[in-house]
């Protein structure tokens, strides 16, 4: 089968990523810049359904007013033009030299208030395009060396921002809630809040957490050598993922934000698995650079391969959790049991310390000797994943 993308998959992608013009550290650009309705327009007729943008990628920061003005309404017309919606929007708080120490931790409070001003504005046009969830990536929070920032006093100051953005949004009545971006280096040596679980546990000492919720990228959790479905798991099992960035990673390696599917194949599997049966309602938001090697075509390729990617492994991990051999399987690895609670309803230390067969007549030699039947199980699953 063809799979073809539609709105109802609720693909979306960032403006910076069509948008890349292929600038790294080594080398300048090798792309023209990107009009943003242009962008629009192509993703649209790729089938996405959403478009996300950081405040810098709609309108550059030393922009006049009435050059802003032309902007935000050119973009507005693309997107009344073709249907598209802005589900996410988010702030540039690393490109410019001024956030060179961080933007919420930055050791200067000038520069922390400017931080806190630069994302007031932009939640504002975010409310205004419609978007529910606002995404902060930590860009430059964090260091290169150890006595550069004290990092108890670097979490007051992060938790200082998000509470103010949180009352902001109270306050104005807009119905977003924020997305907290973890990763654990790059462009900084370390950075703050470096994976999901560091993240979760931050939320919980803010304010308002039920604002705040996480946006785990695939590569940003791979760079850390973790399994990113687990940590996606945990954040769904938290009621925290409220938005999520998919791209491609090989391994343990600076962020190379492959198009998804690239990288390791295996994880995108059971990632798309995971989020069509864990109760993901969110956007499918794509956070990917075209490589540097490619023109204008093998950028809207590129696109086209998160999405056609995305559909074809949704389309095994369908057939996978469909096939009777699978259901067997399970059972045969007890997975079943594993949905069960250990503990009778209202059983009690007592009860259980009361129970023989846990304990004193449970034949524990017998029960170390079961095999627990994995192989079998990742097999079935390698074969629908290749097709077979
Ligand atoms: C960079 C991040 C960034 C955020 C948005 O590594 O992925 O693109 O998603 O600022
Ligand atoms: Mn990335
Ligand atoms: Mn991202």
């Amino acid at each position: 089968m063809d799979p073809r993308p539609t709105p109802e998959d609720r693909f979306s992608f960032g403006l910076w990523t069509v948008g890349w013009q292929g600038r790294d550290p080594f080398g300048d650009a090798t792309r023209a810049p990107l009009d943003p309705a242009e962008a629009v327009r192509n993703l649209a007729g790729l089938g996405a359904w959403g478009v996300t943008f950081h405040d810098d990628d709609l309108v550059p920061p030393d922009a006049a007013p009435a050059e802003r003005e032309r902007r935000i309404t050119d973009f507005r017309r693309a997107l009344d033009a073709t249907g598209m919606t802005v589900p996410m929007a988010t702030t540039n708080l690393f490109t410019h030299p001024v956030f060179k120490d961080g933007a919420f931790t930055a050791n200067d409070r000038d520069v922390r208030r400017f931080a806190l001003r630069k994302t007031l504005r932009n939640i504002d046009l975010a409310a205004e395009l419609g978007a529910r969830t606002y995404v902060a990536w930590g860009g430059r929070e964090g260091a290169e060396s150890g006595a550069a920032k004290s990092v108890p006093d670097a979490l007051d100051r992060l938790r200082e921002a998000f509470d103010l953005l949180g009352a902001y949004v109270v306050e104005q009545g807009y119905p977003l809630r924020f997305a907290l971006e973890p990763k654990p280096n790059e462009p900084r040596g370390d950075l703050l809040l470096p994976t999901v679980g560091h993240a979760l546990a931050f939320i919980e000492r803010l304010d308002r957490p039920e604002l705040f919720g996480v946006n785990p990228e695939t590569g940003h959790e791979q760079m850390a050598g973790l399994n990113f479905p687990h940590g996606v798991a945990q954040a769904l099992w938290a009621g925290k993922l409220f938005h999520i960035d998919l791209n491609g990673q090989h391994g343990v390696k600076y962020d190379q934000d492959l198009r998804f599917g690239a990288g390791d194949l295996r994880a995108a599997f059971w990632l798309v698995d995971l989020l069509e049966t864990g109760g993901y309602q969110g956007p499918r938001h794509f956070d990917f650079k075209p490589p540097r090697t490619e023109d204008a075509s093998g950028v809207w390729e590129s696109a086209a391969g998160c999405m056609r990617n995305y559909l074809l492994l949704r389309e095994r991990a369908a057939a996978f959790r469909a096939d009777p051999r699978v259901h067997a399987a399970l059972r045969d690895s007890r997975l079943d049991e594993l949905a069960r609670p250990t503990l009778d309803l209202g059983e009690t230390p007592a009860a259980l310390l009361a129970d023989r067969t846990a304990y004193e007549d449970f034949d524990v030699t017998a029960a170390a000797e079961r095999g627990m039947a994995f192989e079998r199980l990742d097999q079935l699953a390698m074969d629908h994943l290749l097709g077979v």
